[in-house]
């Protein structure tokens, strides 16, 4: 059964209630990816693959894939293999980027890292299982959508994962290790490819499946790009502010690295008011999707009001 969006409008005021749709989206993505990957010979990598998929996590990607297919008039279900591989392909990002030869963490999700547990060689493994899972999972699941626009999903995550997306990002992190002073153009750049470029392609591929026309994908696109910002900003901010408890992961790992954040240019409030600006951005190219994007509208609020 599908959750509804928890619209309600007392006295006319429209309010939208953000803890309770994600919590309802979340768990329709962790029962979609619980049956995505079986358990079968050989189980180790398998079992591997699943440790990190099941681990948790807001499952923001697979919720804005499907909060905006269904702005654009598709259904949860159209869109669910695509969610499903999105946080595949996350997922494999977060254990490539724990290894010892990246950032070197031994914690994500509130659990050891994928390494820490299956050793180095799995885990490289299990990530290289999840990025090809991904791409088979959208292939032969999608159901009731046109395969042109499938190929054009398809087209959008590959773009996103590699040199013009999230490894173009990485290579430029790597580079920036122990180099505080480095501009804010290549700061930028190294979160706009990163971060932004899976989000961008979470919320335009749930466009494309439900067939939204040229101009609007390209309101979606610069959406996506400035909550991905905004989002990276709250991520810098959290590293020094929560504790390991909060992020599920090790913090104030930047500082410790020496790399530039939006705080360590701007300070914290700036950086704050910086993460507030681009969300009204955001917003503001929702317009013409009308009472349709209040759950976007609303995700991009709650992404600088997170807490871990
Ligand atoms: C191997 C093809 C290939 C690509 C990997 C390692 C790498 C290249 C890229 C790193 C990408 C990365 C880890 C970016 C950080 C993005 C980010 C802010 C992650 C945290 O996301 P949340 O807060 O985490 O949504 P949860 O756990 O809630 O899903």
């Amino acid at each position: 059964m599908v959750a509804t969006n928890n619209l309600k409008t007392p006295q006319g005021q429209a309010s939208f209630e953000i803890s309770a749709y994600l919590q309802a989206r979340q768990r329709l993505c962790d029962v979609a990816l619980e049956g995505a990957i079986p358990i079968v010979y050989p189980e180790k990598i398998y079992e591997a693959m699943r440790y990190s998929l099941l681990a948790g996590g807001k499952r923001l990607r697979p919720i804005l894939c499907l909060a905006t297919c269904e702005m654009a008039g598709g259904t949860i279900e159209m869109a669910m293999p695509t969610a499903c591989a999105l946080e595949m392909i996350h997922t494999m990002s977060l254990i490539h980027d724990d290894l010892p030869a990246m950032d070197n963490d031994d914690y994500r999700r509130g659990q050891l890292t994928n390494h820490k547990v299956y050793g180095e060689n799995i885990a490289i493994l299990a990530g290289d299982g999840l990025l090809a899972h991904a791409f088979e999972f959208v292939a032969t699941n999608t159901q009731n959508v046109p395969a042109e626009r499938l190929v054009q999903v398809i087209a959008q995550l590959a773009k996103a994962v590699g040199a013009a997306g999230l490894v173009g990002g990485q290579v430029l992190d790597l580079d920036s290790e122990g180099k505080p002073d480095i501009s804010l153009e290549t700061l930028n750049f190294i979160h706009i490819h990163k971060t932004a470029a899976l989000l961008e392609a979470s919320v335009v591929s749930g466009g494309i499946l439900a067939g939204v026309k040229d101009s609007d994908r390209q309101r979606l696109s610069r959406y996506a790009q400035n909550i991905g910002l905004a989002f990276q900003i709250i991520d810098d901010i959290l590293d020094i502010t929560a504790t390991q408890e909060e992020l599920g992961k090790t913090a104030g790992k930047d500082q410790k690295a020496q790399k530039a954040t939006y705080p360590s240019l701007w300070g914290l409030e700036e950086s704050r008011r910086q993460a507030q600006q681009l969300v009204e951005a955001a917003v503001a190219e929702l317009t013409p999707f009308g009472e349709g994007s209040i759950p976007l509208a609303a995700i991009a609020n709650f992404i600088i009001s997170r807490t871990h």
